[in-house]
């Protein structure tokens, strides 16, 4: 679980990307293989690489991104209607080890899915 991840090269700007938001604390991305019709990434600058190294240090940084994800996803045009998704860890289906949440918006679930 090296630090330099996809998204720290993204965040460092060694790969191009767009940012859809951006602070000094986290940035947003369109996620390049979208699995709802609105489907972002944000990521906080930090790069802790799971939920479950987050420490006490960081909560106020993980509220950050959640009320930022609520702006944003309003802004995307689907505050009414998203999921927000964190996968911790390979078998819950994690593939990059720098903490993001997923944005799935506008996507019709007609249950929970859990
Ligand atoms: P996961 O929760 O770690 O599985 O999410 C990683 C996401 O990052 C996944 O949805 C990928 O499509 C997405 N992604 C991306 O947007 N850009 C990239 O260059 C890579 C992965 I690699």
């Amino acid at each position: 679980m090296s630090e330099d991840t996809i998204f720290s090269k993204i965040i460092r700007g060694d790969i191009p990307t767009a940012f859809v938001y951006e602070d000094e604390h986290c940035v947003c991305i369109n996620d390049i293989n979208p699995q709802a019709p609105v489907h972002l990434l944000v990521i906080p600058r930090k790069p802790i690489p799971r939920l479950v190294d987050a420490s006490v240090e960081d909560q106020a940084l993980l509220g950050h991104l959640m009320v930022k994800a609520g702006e944003i996803a309003r802004k995307a045009g689907c505050g009414e209607a998203f999921r927000l998704v964190v996968n911790n860890g390979e078998q819950a289906g994690q593939t990059v080890f720098h903490l993001h949440l997923h944005i799935l918006g506008n996507k019709h679930y007609s249950e929970s899915g859990l």
